[in-house]
């Protein structure tokens, strides 16, 4: 219930920061709540008075577009104040549409050239291993993503050197900027794909919180193979303009349109 509550926060603040802007990457965004509410409220070991901690968990949004979503999520987390959100993508921010680990605190890797962000947490998984550092690393992939080249180098390195400390998960909502996944290049056979990369493999319900952090307590426990978690999801989940929307990848939006979704939203949880 209370991861819940977390995640229907995080959309609620991802809809309004986006919203008050007028445009952006609304429908990945919103993919993302669940799962980053698990990570932010209950997984990951951060701490958000000391960002820079050395031995923190790392989070990386390979997808990065879809920082909207993580900042929600580090504001409610208590890396920043809320009154941030207000600034999204705004001259002089400190939250630019697309993740930059520069300006904003909590976010580990800049991102939003698809592909480079999974390689810099391979990276990190590697290195976290070297000065044996008891964290973890986590990252975040999209479907779309998922067709460079670079995401396959990367995981056969992770596979190769057993990064056991490495949990990344794919945002499987079969949509990639403006057309469906298997129209363009499909990902199928998905979960054996990353099995013949060497990696631990699971594929829960990704708007589902209590599957994911299960999923996640059975991926910490996987010794030898890093682990993929392929999150079953919804482009535009929970926004009545925008659900399962192929155009809800980078879209305008009206005053009334988010009003109206946060209002639907509250009703809901009323
Ligand atoms: C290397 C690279 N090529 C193209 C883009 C432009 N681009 C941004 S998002 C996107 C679609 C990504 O689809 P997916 O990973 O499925 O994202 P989601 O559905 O979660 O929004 C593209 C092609 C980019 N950011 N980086
Ligand atoms: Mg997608």
């Amino acid at each position: 219930m209370f991861l819940q509550q977390k995640a229907q926060e995080i959309r609620r603040e991802t809809i309004r920061c986006i919203g008050k802007l007028g445009v952006g990457h609304i429908g990945g965004s919103l993919s993302l709540p669940e799962v980053l509410a698990v990570l932010y409220f209950d997984k990951m070991r951060i701490a958000p008075d000391n960002p820079q901690w050395e031995d923190r968990d790392r989070f990386v949004l390979s997808k990065g577009h879809g920082g909207p979503a993580v900042y929600a999520a580090l504001a409610l987390r208590g890396f920043f104040s809320l009154d941030w959100l207000d600034t999204l993508n705004r001259p002089e921010t400190n939250l630019p549409s697309h993740c930059d680990m520069n300006r904003t605190p909590g976010v580990d890797m800049t991102t939003g050239s698809l592909g480079q962000g999974f390689s810099a947490a391979v990276g990190m998984a590697i290195a976290g291993q070297m000065d044996r550092r008891p964290c973890n690393i986590y990252t975040i992939i999209g479907d779309g993503e998922s067709q460079e080249g670079q995401i396959w180098e990367a995981a056969m390195l992770a596979g190769n050197w057993h990064l056991d400390n490495l949990i990344a998960f794919t945002d499987y909502n079969k949509m990639q900027l403006d057309n469906y996944i298997e129209a363009e290049n499909g990902l199928y056979p998905l979960e054996d794909k990353w099995r013949a990369f060497g990696w631990h493999v699971q594929s829960v319900d990704g708007h589902d919180v209590a599957a994911i952090a299960h999923a996640i307590d059975n991926a910490q426990k996987v010794k030898g193979h890093p682990s993929m978690i392929i999150l079953d999801t919804i482009k535009g989940k929970g926004c009545y303009f925008c659900e399962n929307q192929l155009a809800s990848h980078n879209m305008s939006i009206t005053q009334e349109m988010w009003e109206t979704a946060v209002a639907m939203l509250d009703e809901e949880d009323a």
